[in-house]
Parts: C-alpha cells; sequence; structure tokens
C-alpha cells in the first residue's frame, strides 16, 4: 500500500464507522427546511450532499478543509526549482487526508503520479478517430470513456469484491486518472492545434508543469500559472454541476472514469466551465465590434447592456452560491499585478479584465434579478492564458476539468469509504405542489 493510501486508509476507515454511529443515533434531527422556489429553482441552498473536501461560503468564497486560498498559496509547499506558486500535488494531499502536506509528502504524491502516468495507445487513438472540428471537451470526455477499459474497480467488481474494498479499488482508478489526464489533455490540445506533432512528458517535471511542457510551453511564468490554475479550480465543494456529477454517477457503482466522464460533460456545459472560453469570446467579439483597441469604461458599459438586452448572460459573472467577487478571481488577478503587470508592463486583454471589473456589477445589479454581480473564477483565466500565447481559448475548459479532477476525485475516494448508498431524491409533479399550496391555505 503506497503511503497516501495508507495515510487516507487511517482517517477514513474509523470516520466511516463514526459517520454510522452518527446516522444511528442523529439522523432523525433537521438539518433545514425548503421551499417550492428551491425545488423548481436548481435546489439552492438545500443542504443534501456530505462532500469533505471544501466548503464554499457565500460571502467568503472557497476553503479547502478550512483553508482560503490565500493562505494556500502561502502555506502548501512550492516547486524547489523556484516556485512561488502551490504544487497541486499538495492540494490533492490536502483534500484527501485533511492535513496539510510537507514537501516530502507533496513529493511522494508527484513520484506516485509519475509511476502512473501511461496512457495505453487505444485511447489515443480513439481521439484520433474524431473529426478535427470535436470540440476539445468532447475529446476529453471521450478519451476518458477510452482509458474505462484500465478501471480495476470495474474489474474488481466483476470478480466480487466486498463492500468494504470499494474504496480501495475506488482509490487506483482515481490516483490514475488523476496521472493520466495531463498527458490526454496535452494531446488533444497538440492534436488540434499543434499539427499533431506531440511532446512526451519530462519526468523531472512536477504534475502542473508537465502539463504546460506537454502543451509545448517552457516559459517559467506558464509553469507558474499553470501550478496557480490548476490549485485554485480544483474543488467548490460538493454541489456544483461537476461535483455532484461525479458524486451522483459514482454513487450508482459506475467506476471513477464513467463518473468523471459524465462529470466533464456538465463541466463543458456555458453555464458552468465553459464560461472561460465564452469569457475570451465575448471579449473578442466586443473588441471586434469596437474595431480593436482598449475599450473605454463607456463602450464595455454599452456592451454589457446590449448583451443583457439580447437575452445573454455575461460569461464570468454571476455564481449559484457566491455573493462577492470570487477568491478564485481575486488570485489571478494578483497574479496579473505580481507577475506580469510589473516595471510598467501591461496587458490589453488583462486590463479588459479589470475594467470590466469595474463596470459590471453596478449594471448587473441594476437589473434588479442577478443575485450576484461579482465575478467568478471564469472572468480571468483565460486572459492570464493568453498573455502566455495560448490562445486556443475553447481548450481552456479542458485544463479546468484536469484541475477539477483533484477535488471530484478525492471525493470520490471519500464516498466509497464511507459507504454512501446510490442517490436517489425524490421529485414532485407541479399538481402535486399546487395541491400541496391548496392544503396550506386551508390550515
Ligand atoms: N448575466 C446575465 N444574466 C444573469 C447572469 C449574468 N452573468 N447571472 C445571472 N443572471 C440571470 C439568470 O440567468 C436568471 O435570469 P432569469 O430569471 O431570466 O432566468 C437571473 O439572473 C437570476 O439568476 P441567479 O439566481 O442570480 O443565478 P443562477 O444561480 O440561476 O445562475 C450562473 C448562476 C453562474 C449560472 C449565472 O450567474 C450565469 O449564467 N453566469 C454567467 C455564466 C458563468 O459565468 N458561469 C460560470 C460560473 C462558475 C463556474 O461554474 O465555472
Amino acid at each position: 500500500m503506497d503511503t497516501l493510501k495508507e495515510k487516507f486508509s487511517e482517517k477514513a476507515l474509523p470516520m466511516a464507522v463514526e459517520v454510522k454511529n452518527l446516522i444511528k443515533e442523529h439522523g432523525d434531527k433537521k438539518l433545514g427546511e425548503y421551499t417550492i422556489a428551491q425545488v423548481y429553482q436548481g435546489m439552492k441552498s438545500i443542504t443534501g450532499l456530505v462532500t469533505e473536501t471544501s466548503k464554499l461560503d457565500p460571502e467568503e468564497g472557497i476553503r479547502f478543509r478550512g483553508y482560503t486560498i490565500p493562505e494556500l498559496r502561502e502555506k502548501l509547499p512550492k516547486s524547489v526549482n523556484g516556485g512561488t506558486e502551490p504544487l497541486p500535488e499538495g492540494i490533492f494531499y490536502l483534500m484527501l487526508v485533511g492535513e496539510l502536506p510537507t514537501l516530502e509528502d507533496v513529493t511522494n504524491v508527484a513520484n506516485n503520479w509519475a509511476r502512473r502516468s501511461i496512457v495505453p495507445k487505444h485511447v489515443f487513438d480513439t481521439i484520433d478517430a474524431l473529426p478535427l472540428s470535436t470540440h476539445p471537451m468532447t475529446m476529453f470526455s471521450i478519451g476518458i470513456m477510452a482509458m474505462q477499459t484500465e478501471s480495476v474497480f470495474a474489474a474488481a467488481y466483476k470478480k466480487g469484491i466486498s463492500k468494504k474494498e470499494y474504496w480501495d479499488y475506488t482509490y487506483e482508478d482515481c490516483m490514475n486518472l488523476i496521472a493520466r489526464l495531463p498527458r490526454v489533455a496535452a494531446y488533444i490540445y497538440r492534436k488540434k492545434y499543434k499539427n499533431d506533432v506531440h511532446i512526451e512528458p519530462d519526468p523531472k517535471l512536477d504534475w502542473a508543469a508537465n502539463i504546460a511542457h506537454m502543451m509545448g510551453y517552457e516559459d517559467f511564468n506558464v509553469q507558474r500559472l499553470m501550478r496557480m490554475y490548476m490549485t485554485i479550480h480544483a474543488d467548490h465543494e460538493g454541489g456544483n454541476v461537476s461535483a455532484h456529477t461525479t458524486h451522483l454517477v459514482g454513487s450508482a457503482l459506475s467506476d471513477p472514469y464513467l463518473s468523471f466522464a459524465a462529470s466533464m460533460n456538465g463541466l463543458a456545459g456555458p453555464l458552468h466551465g465553459l464560461a472561460n472560453q465564452e469569457v475570451i469570446a465575448w471579449i473578442m467579439h466586443m473588441r471586434e465590434q469596437l474595431g480593436g483597441g482598449l475599450p473605454t469604461e463607456q463602450q464595455i458599459g454599452d456592451f454589457i447592456k446590449k448583451t443583457l438586452e439580447d437575452g445573454k448572460v455575461v460569461p464570468g459573472y454571476g455564481h449559484a452560491v457566491l455573493r462577492k467577487t470570487d477568491p478564485r478571481f481575486s488570485a489571478q488577478q494578483d497574479f496579473y499585478h505580481r507577475y506580469i503587470a510589473i516595471d510598467g508592463k501591461k496587458d490589453d486583454l488583462c486590463e479588459i479584465v479589470q475594467t470590466i471589473y469595474k463596470v459590471a456589477p453596478p449594471i448587473l445589479l441594476n437589473t434588479g434579478k442577478i443575485k450576484n454581480p461579482w465575478p467568478n473564477v471564469d472572468a480571468h483565466s483565460g486572459a492570464l492564458l493568453m498573455h502566455f500565447g495560448i490562445t486556443e481559448f475553447d481548450f481552456y475548459t479542458v485544463l479546468f476539468g484536469v484541475s477539477r479532477a483533484l477535488g471530484v476525485l478525492a471525493s470520490l475516494v471519500w464516498d466509497r469509504a464511507l459507504g454512501h448508498p446510490i442517490e436517489r431524491p425524490g421529485s414532485i409533479t407541479t399538481e402535486g405542489i399546487k395541491k400541496k399550496i391548496a392544503a396550506m391555505a386551508v390550515k
């Protein structure tokens, strides 16, 4: 058993007993109530899931095992080669076992993933069989599905295993998947945009730096960005579409490949992860309409109003839970000011992102219906990638997906360790709701 797995089992197995007892003793206590509006409108704020890895506060933003993003940027181990941003291996360790890792722990995770990172050839062949015009997220999801042949959980289940062993095989699948995703993502990138010329992983590089390397970017600042990007996108508690989908599909004991591919299909939606692509497309469209250059505050304001008038969403703004500026947006702003906007240098696109941040919130607030007028993670991420020459913005959600694997797969291992059963919420018809309203009126 590898050291991380051993550490996980030491934490999770006693907790599984604790949770069983907790349900036995306190299972009939109430956590909250919900309204008809919540049932119709996406179950917002209904606590219906247990997720150990992170918790989202509407005002403060995400905490990973109790730590905010600024705390993690300071406390998580960095690359010994002059790194200033956390290594994503560290946030995975933290999410999985609930303790801040040492540099040695992080190096062990990195070596563990490197050992598991070989992607079978038929996965590349499957991606190759798709038309080049296929969206990168579709290629990614299909690539993950093609890799399902490797599921040790599915193989063990077929042979027959005890429920007590589920977490063990799930752990193996999740570690293998995380180890292999960078190669699959980079393969899609190079196939689609770089004449199908591929770059082998560099065993000396960490997981995130290797993504940059295999995509063809060796600049230290790109490695730095990739480490931060992979850390801040990793998890956003359990109810978002990608996390919830992994949990839901996994609850049917579909193996981690099936569960994660399903979640990536959700991340590919424009109201979720695809918003990072949409933000850049929207800004490009605005600049095109204005004949290029840096748009003024007035012009940006007018374009936002026009977007709303046309019945479209302003991408990168709003959130189902957050009610303040997303700390993941602030971390990226900080990255821009710390590493790019220095010595009088500026980046046009990043500057436009800052101006939108100034102009958009009052306009969105003024609609009277948008609950959160502040930017989310996707409002900034594309501009940073564009700055470093990664201009193929329909690829951006794949990077989000690689990062999201860290959180949702750590959660999936917990789901199996705690023995969470199949998910099956009840539903009601509108007729049923009307009857309930009528019954309430009589009382
Ligand atoms: N632009 C225009 N209208 C918006 C809006 C935005 N950025 N955000 C919310 N609204 C609208 C909703 O569409 C809804 O309109 P209707 O009543 O006509 O249906 C109304 O305001 C109320 O919505 P809400 O309760 O404030 O927001 P929701 O929880 O329903 O939706 C989200 C949240 C993120 C889907 C929404 O804010 C949105 O569409 N934002 C733009 C897309 C985006 O950036 N998504 C990325 C989110 C982060 C991520 O998952 O990666």
